[in-house]
């Protein structure tokens, strides 16, 4: 195994010993608190600059987790702003170490998201420190840009996991959505580093990494208030990603019903109708992991993950 994620608002004390683990700390809705990823053939530990990680041939799975408490904060940094630069950047430095200089995909996740200190949201914070590490590695050419989802957990460290390879993934945007990259400054003053998907390959095998992807059009939420329209208009989002996806892939068309997919709802009150509303998508018997987080924008009810693979 190369590592594995786990739902729930305790910390187990059963963890595996030497696996990289990401623990999203979030009260699990429905579905399967684990997800393990696994290597082929012969895997390999390691440690380094605060990131546990292992690794197969052609992929490295890490974790890093970082005590905002540890950072002092400054007159222009929040700690948070400073625990997301250096996650990114010890995690490059690894990278760069392992012989895996390519981001595939990132699960970001931090507590209070929408809330706000010394004037700014902390999600704002965050892609403040994300982007200046982004930046001084030279990765901000939008081909370098990985998958990612960021939410907001019940507390705990800032949690990064990833997935790097030896060889590129293939950014995929969608034509619904502006970039987020490109996102202008009414959403902060330094845009998310993140593509809307990726496409990977391995040998004889191609992944598709769908971002955490919400009621977003262009750059505007829409659908305020309402947690079945928003989850419509993600279920329109995901359809106009795959058929982007499809164009790229070198197997058959990406369809809906092939997903697996985890679902973050942020008020657990609203999760039958979402359920509802997705499994007309999905499938009814579609691998799907529902838990309570917040979104990154608080007018933002629903978001969606989802992999082919
Ligand atoms: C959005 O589309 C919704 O900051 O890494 C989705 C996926 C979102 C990833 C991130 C944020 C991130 O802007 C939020």
């Amino acid at each position: 195994m190369l590592g594995a994620s786990r739902v729930g608002l305790q910390v187990p004390a059963d963890s595996v010993p030497g696996l990289p683990t990401q623990h999203i700390l979030a009260p699990l809705l429905d579905g399967a608190p684990v997800e393990a990823w696994f290597g082929r053939g012969a895997c390999r530990t390691g440690k380094a600059h605060g990131v546990s990680f292992r690794c197969d041939g052609e992929l490295l799975f890490g974790v890093i987790e970082l005590a905002e408490a540890a950072f002092a904060g400054d007159a222009v940094a929040t700690p948070l702003q400073q625990a997301g630069q250096q996650a990114y950047g010890s995690l490059f430095r690894v990278l760069a170490e392992e012989g895996f200089p390519h981001l595939w995909r990132v699960w970001n996740y931090l507590g209070d998201i929408n809330g706000e200190t010394m004037g700014l949201e902390r999600y704002r914070q965050f892609n403040i420190g994300r982007h200046q590490a982004f930046e001084a590695a030279g990765r901000l050419d939008m081909d370098s840009i990985p998958a990612a989802s960021a939410l907001g957990v019940a507390g705990g460290p800032l949690s990064i996991a990833f997935l790097a390879g030896r060889v590129p993934a293939q950014p995929v945007e969608n034509p619904r959505q502006m970039s987020a990259y490109r996102y202008p400054a009414e959403y902060g003053p330094r845009s998310p580093t993140f593509s809307r998907a990726a496409l990977g390959r391995l040998s004889g095998e191609e992944w598709l990494f769908v971002s955490g992807t919400a009621s977003i059009v262009g750059h505007h939420s829409v659908h305020h208030g309402d947690p079945v329209a928003q989850t419509r208009e993600i279920v329109a989002n995901l359809e106009a990603l795959l058929a982007e996806a499809s164009r790229r892939t070198d197997g058959p068309a990406y369809r809906l019903d092939e997903l697996s997919a985890r679902v973050y709802v942020r008020h657990p009150e609203d999760y039958p109708a979402v359920r509802a509303e997705l499994a007309g998508a999905l499938g009814a018997a579609a691998p799907v992991v529902y838990l309570q987080a917040d979104v990154c924008r608080a007018d933002l009810l629903v978001e969606v993950e989802a992999q082919a693979c």
